[in-house]
């Protein structure tokens, strides 16, 4: 069973966050979610951020892949990535092109798999193109 690294805005601001919950239920049928929490609409600070930045990098270390929605600006999604590419994982990030004028750090990145999308129903097929 794979182990995917959701990456999706928490602090960023999460306008996005029931989109995050739904794309999450949808990853599990292709392998376990380490960061199901990024999904969660009832999200409570919890932790200190040494304890959150430690967690999140050892899931990053142990997954084997990493998709990120990046429709909404994060910092911490974007330094996520970055390790993602140091650590050479499959990163595969998503942003919905009506919304987003994506960072040209990622658009411009030849390592990262770019998914813009018009519909939401556009990532699930694209998601299963990537688990195929
Ligand atoms: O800069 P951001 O906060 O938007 O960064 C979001 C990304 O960093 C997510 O993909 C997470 O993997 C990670 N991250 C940031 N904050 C947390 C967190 N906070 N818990 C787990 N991962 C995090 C706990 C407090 C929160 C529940 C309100």
């Amino acid at each position: 069973m794979k182990k995917i690294y959701f990456a999706g805005s928490i602090r960023g601001g999460r306008v996005d966050a029931s989109l995050y919950k739904r794309i999450i239920d949808y990853l599990k049928k292709y392998g376990k979610v380490l960061t199901e929490h990024v999904g969660d609409m009832s999200l409570q600070e919890s932790g200190s951020d040494r304890e959150i930045y430690d967690k999140d990098m050892s899931w990053l270390k142990e997954s084997d892949i990493v998709i990120a929605e990046c429709s909404c600006p994060s910092l911490g999604v974007g330094y996520e990535l970055a390790c993602g590419e140091n650590l050479r994982k499959p990163c595969h990030v998503f942003y919905d092109r009506s919304k987003t004028h994506l960072s040209a750090m990622l658009t411009g990145d030849p390592y990262f798999n770019i998914h813009p999308y018009e519909k939401e129903e556009d990532i699930y097929i694209e998601l299963d193109r990537i688990f195929a």
